[in-house]
């Protein structure tokens, strides 16, 4: 199976207003995910074990695994950066009812949920992503991963939100200002939409 980049949801320039720019899109989409996917592109063409094997089947394969360390960085920053692309919008922000719900009853207040995947954006110590999870036990948690660190390595929940953390995804907009670019993310660019529709299909 090869690998191919998938298209933006939305045009490079389409979260311009919203705190991420048409340059930040087109080097981070364009450049950063394009480079992660030609290079699992080439490990899987050396690779009899890999071919033919879902994205999905990779990342679990990979995992923990010293001699695929580089299979797991790249089909992990693929998958990751996939579901980042659909976590983002043009009219994020808000939060629909039934997801409003899950997140009072399973962190007490949408404040504290926000408090609690801010924490995990600036605590995640170098590279990584903050992530809104569906635990294995139906309750709504928040985690992070370092580098290419994925829920879906560790079977660790469905992953319904992601934010990229690594500088790459914020340097050109907000500089050295993480929290900044968190705040944003949740108050204007966080696809909630697409979070509470991956939560009904769980
Ligand atoms: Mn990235």
């Amino acid at each position: 199976m090869t690998f191919t980049l998938p298209s933006l949801p939305f045009a490079p320039g389409a979260l311009a207003a919203h705190g991420m720019c048409q340059e930040t899109l087109e080097l981070h989409h364009g450049k950063h995910h394009q480079a992660y996917v030609t290079a699992l592109n080439g490990l899987v063409e050396k690779n009899d074990a890999l071919k033919g094997k879902s994205l999905e089947e990779i990342i679990r394969m990979a995992h923990g695994r010293d001699d695929l360390t580089p299979v797991f960085n790249n089909a992990g920053q693929h998958w990751n950066h996939s579901l980042f692309w659909k976590s983002l919008s043009a009219t994020g922000g808000g939060i629909p009812g039934s997801l409003e719900k899950k997140l009072v009853g399973d962190f007490g207040s949408v404040e504290k949920f926000k408090e609690a995947f801010k924490a995990a954006a600036l605590g995640q110590f170098g590279s990584g992503w903050a992530w809104l999870v569906l635990g294995n036990d139906g309750r709504l948690k928040i985690t992070k991963t370092g580098n290419a660190g994925t829920p879906l390595a560790t079977g660790d929940g469905k992953a319904l939100l992601v934010l990229d953390v690594w500088e790459h995804a914020y340097y050109v907009d907000f500089r050295n200002r993480r929290a900044d670019f968190a705040d944003n993310f949740l108050a204007k660019l966080a696809n909630f939409e697409f979070a509470a529709a991956e939560l009904a299909a769980a």
